[in-house]
């Protein structure tokens, strides 16, 4: 009998918002996250909201890798900004939680994929800021948000990715189309990271921490196209081979 050894994957698993539990509030996440890690061969383990506190750091000790997902908005004042109109709902426990899990991930080398919200965080908790709201702030950039009644997997706008990065390694350095569902994007980029790749725009649509085994955030969503895309799908799996 042989075994494989499946590296547990912490995926953030948010609280609803209280309109849609307000009397008895729930952890959710998309099935999409743990189907896409299951075909890579890793063990996902949903992570409960939880603030910087110790449990989430027993609990973080335990994992071999970090997933963080989409979301909405981080709280401007994490990169120094007052709230714009356009800003988004803010959820101030998950964004300790994430921030702190991020941290101290790049801090240990523990290998960290970032997903759409999950970029922005990266890019925030490493001391970058982010454009509030795209459209009122990018002038002629691309619609990034998804359009109505189109699915999840609605391929929006190309991408270009950066020659010589890690993201080239695992995808090919040729354009590729995504989908997009997001109305922030990265305004200054964190020292320590990487432009991995760009939309037509200028928009930031990778990143990733150079020096690090794994350490990769897309705006995009590979989660809604890895199960019909295996060029989406190599992005988990690439992850779940530098969990050990
Ligand atoms: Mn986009």
């Amino acid at each position: 009998m042989t075994s494989k050894y499946l590296p547990t994957i912490g995926v953030v698993c948010p609280s609803t918002d209280a309109s849609q539990a307000a009397d008895s509030p729930h952890y959710t996440q998309k099935q999409a996250y743990v189907a896409a890690l299951v075909r890579a061969g890793a063990a996902p383990l949903l992570l409960p909201q939880l603030a910087d506190s110790p449990p989430l750091r027993a609990i973080y000790a335990r994992l071999d890798g970090l997933l963080l997902p989409g979301g909405g908005d981080v709280d401007p004042v994490h990169y120094g900004e007052s709230i714009h109109e356009k800003c988004g709902s803010i959820d101030t426990e998950r964004d300790g939680m994430e921030l702190a899990l991020t941290r101290w991930a790049i801090e240990d080398g523990k290998p960290l994929f970032a997903i759409c919200r999950g970029i922005q965080v990266l890019n925030v908790a490493l001391g970058g800021s982010l454009y509030q709201d795209i459209q009122a702030q990018v002038p002629g950039a691309l619609e990034h948000t998804r359009a109505p009644g189109a699915p999840p997997s609605h391929l929006a706008h190309a991408v270009a990715v950066i020659e010589d990065t890690q993201l080239a390694e695992i995808l090919g350095a040729d354009p590729l189309q995504v989908n997009s569902r997001h109305h922030q994007a990265i305004k200054n980029l964190a020292p320590g990271l990487a432009v991995a790749a760009e939309a037509t725009d200028g928009i930031i649509e990778a990143v990733e921490v150079t020096g690090q085994p794994y350490a990769i955030g897309v705006q995009w969503h590979p989660e809604d196209l890895a199960g019909n895309d295996a060029q989406a799908q190599r992005l988990f799996d690439a992850f779940r081979q530098s969990c050990r």
